[in-house]
């Protein structure tokens, strides 16, 4: 997988993309990226990235030019390739799970980072971009929900995480929250281990922690469930879930 960054601060990359699964990824060529420099495609003698927004009020807005014109180069690159164009704004669709499955499939990425208050409405249709949020709060730019989106996508290429069972089993791959997880030693500081997990009885354990993973997503993000989703064992356990927090309520 081909990645392109195209930022004012090219020096924040590879950044925390560097070390770790991701670094190493990196390392076997299991994912390229490029960061290109957006002042290298100002065209006035100021290198200007931004300019007073037309109709007034505070702050500065990030000209279309210098994008359209970064993004032509990395198109001039890689001719062949459909990249995927995303533009990081408090604007755009909710950057999911899906999402990032949905991106992990493709061959080359494009991440245009804006700064100030924001970027020229004409920016996403004339890059071919779509906005994607990282979610409901303000960064001062795009660069750190890049490298969100970018983490999220590339630890899901063939290869990159080592156990291709713990992608499969990552939070939300089922639609729910992870279940519990607990290591040695059996009790500290008077919490202990549930029993079941040092049972050995596998079919128990793993009822346990869907009975868990349900738990803990109705709890504290009921938004996550569709019920429609779930097999006939979850809607049971969830039912019972149900019928013990109601029981629990009225005693
Ligand atoms: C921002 Br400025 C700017 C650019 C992109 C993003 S994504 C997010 N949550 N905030 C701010």
């Amino acid at each position: 997988m081909r990645i392109d960054v195209v930022t004012i601060f090219p020096e924040l990359f590879p950044g925390p993309l560097g070390v770790g699964v991701l670094g190493r990824a990196r390392e076997r060529g299991l994912v390229d990226l490029a960061v290109w420099d957006l002042r290298a495609y100002t065209a006035d003698r100021h290198r200007s990235v931004d300019d007073a927004p037309y109709g007034g009020g505070a702050g500065m807005v990030m000209k279309v030019e210098p994008f359209v014109r970064a993004m032509e180069a990395v198109r001039a690159v890689h001719p062949a390739t459909h990249p995927v164009v995303l533009l990081p704004s408090p604007q755009g669709a909710v950057f999911t799970q899906a999402r990032a499955r949905a991106y992990a499939s493709a061959p080359h990425l494009v991440l245009l980072c804006g700064r100030y208050e924001g970027v020229d409405d004409r920016v996403a249709p004339l890059a071919g971009a779509e906005e994607v949020s990282i979610g409901d709060y303000v960064l001062t730019g795009g660069e750190l929900a890049a490298m969100v989106i970018i983490e999220a996508v590339v630890r899901l290429r063939p290869g990159v995480v080592g156990d291709d069972a713990s992608v499969a089993g990552d939070s939300f791959s089922a639609g729910l929250l992870d279940f519990p997880q607990y290591t040695r030693p059996v009790e500290f500081r008077g919490l202990a281990v549930p029993d079941v997990l040092l049972s050995g009885h596998h079919e128990a354990i793993r009822r346990w922690r869907r009975r868990e993973a349900l738990r803990r997503t109705l709890d504290r993000r009921p938004d996550l469930i569709d019920e429609s989703a779930l097999d006939d064992e979850a809607r049971e356990l969830l039912a019972e879930l149900r019928r013990a927090a109601a029981e629990h309520r009225r005693a």
